[in-house]
């Protein structure tokens, strides 16, 4: 069986976005794939963060993972720092990644271009320990939205570049990126992608919103002055990803098929549609929520998912130690 990880890092609330460009993905996979989906706390104090804050985000983070579908006894969901190796690999990593490398993320880039002050050592590293979480498990394949592809593709540079130098040590993985979703955008502002740093909050549907206040977002979500339900992302950027959140929530339904269901109809009537399938999948997911909450099911997945994902990645730890040497006595 071949297998698949991801990790998703809640430095706040879950949104569409998250959920379309990744977790849904994780669910629908976890039959097909030996599934690894992890909860990168590692990654989230990389900003500051309240503890109470974090904390809650991180339960919820969880929560939302098993009330979005993903299953225990199928999927392995665990907590980075539950998996200690996590952590040294991801010095070791760091220690094998350029410098130069780490300054063509576009990540960090957009932030040193904004003029963010402060920013942090790990915000910095961070591409190097996220190489770590993958390559511990040697996975085929992770599944990620577009705004990660080029930190896996410095995964494979890395893992490439360990394999030249010590041997066989890592199995290369191929970022995947679905054709629709993998960039859901603001819905007041269609040219950024929906995140959770959004300071006007309208433009970032939370799976946690309450259904009138996500009704009223996809409502005032901004369009264009051409009166057609079409997709073209460059001339119709919201109207498109509108298209794009009512297909990946109906079974990726074709854009042909949903520009012909409009045809002659106001954006009134598109936007009611969107909104009504974007009410009933958080619908279904809150109750869920509210259910995994109260049932003590996290911290069974959560124990399950770090005992299966730390037996592979110690021995993939202690491997790589040996083969660069720095263990004094070999077992
Ligand atoms: P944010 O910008 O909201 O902070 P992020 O990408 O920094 O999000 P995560 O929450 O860890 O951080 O993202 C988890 C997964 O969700 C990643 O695979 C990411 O690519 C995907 N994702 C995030 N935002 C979007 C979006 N707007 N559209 C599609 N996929 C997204
Ligand atoms: N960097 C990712 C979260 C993340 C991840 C990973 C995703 C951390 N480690 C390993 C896939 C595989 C983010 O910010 N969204």
């Amino acid at each position: 069986m071949k297998r698949m990880l991801s990790g998703i890092k809640p430095t706040g609330q879950l949104h569409l976005g998250n959920y379309i460009g990744a977790l849904r993905h994780f669910v629908e996979y976890q039959d097909e794939y030996e599934m690894f989906a992890f909860i990168a706390n590692l990654h989230c104090i990389t900003v500051p963060q309240d503890p109470k804050e974090l904390q809650q985000n991180l339960r919820d983070c969880v929560a939302l993972y098993l009330a979005c579908g993903l299953d225990p006894d199928r999927a392995n969901i665990f907590l980075q720092t539950d998996v200690r190796a996590h952590a040294q690999l991801g010095y070791i990593m760091c220690c094998h990644t350029y410098m130069g490398e780490l300054n063509r993320m576009t990540q960090f880039k957009d932030k040193m271009a904004h003029g963010e002050k402060n920013l942090s050592g790990g915000l910095y590293t961070y591409p190097s320990l996220m190489a770590a979480d993958i390559l511990l498990y040697d996975p085929d394949y992770v599944p990620v939205g577009e705004d990660q592809k080029q930190h896996v593709e410095l995964t494979r540079d890395l893992a490439i570049r360990m394999n030249n130098r010590y041997g066989e040590l890592f199995h290369v993985p191929e970022p995947l990126v679905a054709k629709v979703g993998a960039r859901i955008m603001s819905l007041s502002d269609p040219s950024k992608k929906m995140s959770k740093s959004d300071e006007t909050n309208k433009g970032c549907i939370y799976l946690l919103d309450d259904l009138k206040a996500a009704r009223k977002k996809v409502m005032s979500a901004v369009t264009d002055n051409c009166a057609k339900v079409h997709f073209d992302p460059e001339n119709q950027p919201g109207i498109s990803n509108l298209m794009q959140i009512l297909s990946s929530l109906s079974d990726e339904r074709p854009m042909a098929d949903i520009e012909a269901e409009f045809e002659g109809r106001g954006y009134g009537d598109f936007k009611r549609s969107v909104a009504d399938a974007v009410c009933a999948k958080l619908e279904d997911i809150q109750n869920r929520y509210n259910e995994v909450l109260s049932s003590g099911a996290i911290d069974r997945a959560l124990e399950k998912g770090a005992q299966r994902a730390s037996v592979l990645a110690d021995e993939k730890l202690a491997k790589v130690q040996k083969a660069i040497g720095m263990e004094i006595i070999t077992k």
